[in-house]
C-alpha cells in the first residue's frame, strides 16, 4: 500500500498541499481549459474535483514522471468527455505540464476533448462511447490479479452510464470474479444529455441493486472532502474479496454559483465576461 513516506509520490509529499488546495488547483485548471474552447463540459469537472483530489493526492499509487510504471494504480475514465477534470488533475499532479492546458481540444493538442490513450500520458483507455470503462476495468483487473501484481484499479462512470446494459454485465462480472482490486466511483450529478438521469432512467435505489450483486457499496457526499477520503480508505481496506463502489453524490458546477444555478448544465457555453468572474468564485470559495 503507497503511502507518503514510500519516495513515490514526490508531487504529494514535497508539496505539502491540502485536499482542499488540491481540489481548488483542479477546478482552476478545468476553468480555464474550459476557456480555450469556450464552452464544454465545464459543470462537471467541478463536480468531480473533490474526487479526484483524493484520488490523486490521497489514494493512488504511481510514478508522475512515469506514468507507464508497471507498479501503479490504474484510472480507467470510462465518461471520456471528463477528460478536462482528469487533465486538470493530471496537471496538477505533475504527470502533464501545466502550460499544456491551453492546447486543451486544440488541432495536434494531446489533450482532445475526449480521453485518448494513444495522445495523453496517464490516460489509461480511450473514452467516447460510454458505457464500457468498467467492462474494461473487470478486464485489467482480472490481468493484474494473472501477473501477482498487488496495484488497484480505480474507474470513474457518470449517472448516464447506468443507462447501458454493459455497465451491469460488468456489474455482475466484477462480483463473480471477486475483483478485491477494484475500486469504482459512479457520479451521480443527475444530469445527462438529456435531462436529470433520474428522469431519463431511473437507477435508484443504487445502493441496495449493487449491494444485491454483491459489492460493498458506499454513498458519500461527493463534494465534501473527508467524507470521500474516509470512502477511498474504507475501499482499499475493506476485507471481504469483493469489488467496491463508490457512489458519489455531487453537485454540478460545485465552487461556481453561477454555475451551479444555470439550468442546462450538461454542456455549457459560458460568456467571455464570465471565465474571470468563475476564477473569482473558486477563490472566493476557498476554505470555506
Ligand atoms: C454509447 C454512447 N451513447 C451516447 C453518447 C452521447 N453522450 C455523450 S455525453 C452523454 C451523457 C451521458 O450521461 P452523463 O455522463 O451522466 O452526463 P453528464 O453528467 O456529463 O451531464 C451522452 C448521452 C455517447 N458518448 N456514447
Ligand atoms: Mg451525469
Amino acid at each position: 500500500m503507497a503511502d507518503a513516506t514510500d519516495g513515490m509520490l514526490p508531487n504529494r509529499t514535497l508539496a505539502n498541499k491540502t485536499l482542499a488546495d488540491r481540489a481548488y488547483h483542479i477546478r482552476r485548471n478545468a476553468v480555464r481549459m474550459g476557456e480555450v474552447q469556450g464552452q464544454g463540459y465545464i459543470a462537471q469537472a467541478l463536480d468531480i474535483a473533490d474526487v479526484l483530489a483524493v484520488a490523486y493526492f490521497h489514494a493512488m499509487r504511481y510514478r508522475p514522471e512515469d506514468p507507464d510504471w508497471e507498479g501503479r494504480d490504474r484510472f480507467l475514465l470510462s465518461n471520456g468527455h471528463y477528460a478536462i477534470a482528469l487533465y486538470a488533475a493530471m496537471i496538477e499532479a505533475g504527470i502533464l505540464p501545466e502550460d499544456e492546458l491551453e492546447t486543451y481540444g486544440c488541432d495536434d493538442s494531446r489533450l482532445p476533448m475526449s480521453g485518448m490513450a494513444q495522445y495523453t500520458p496517464g490516460m489509461e483507455m480511450s473514452g467516447g462511447s460510454l458505457g464500457v470503462g468498467l467492462a474494461i476495468a473487470v478486464g485489467k483487473c482480472l490481468g493484474l490479479k494473472r501477473k501477482g501484481s498487488d496495484s488497484f484499479v480505480y474507474t470513474l462512470f457518470s449517472d448516464g452510464e447506468l443507462d447501458e446494459g454493459s455497465v451491469w454485465e460488468a456489474i455482475m462480472a466484477a462480483a463473480h470474479h471477486r475483483l478485491d482490486n477494484l475500486i469504482a466511483i459512479v457520479d451521480i450529478n443527475n444530469m445527462q444529455a438529456d435531462g436529470p438521469s433520474t428522469q431519463v432512467s431511473n437507477f435508484e435505489p443504487l445502493v441496495e441493486k449493487l449491494e444485491a450483486f454483491g459489492w460493498f457499496v458506499q454513498r458519500v457526499d461527493g463534494n465534501d472532502l473527508d467524507a470521500v477520503r474516509e470512502a477511498f480508505d474504507a475501499a482499499k481496506v475493506h476485507m471481504e474479496p469483493v469489488p467496491r463502489m463508490i457512489v458519489a453524490d455531487t453537485l454540478l458546477g460545485k465552487g461556481v454559483p453561477f454555475l451551479e444555478a444555470r439550468e442546462k448544465n450538461h454542456f455549457i457555453r459560458v460568456d467571455a465576461h464570465e471565465w474571470a468572474l468563475a476564477l473569482e468564485a473558486l477563490e472566493a470559495g476557498r476554505d470555506t
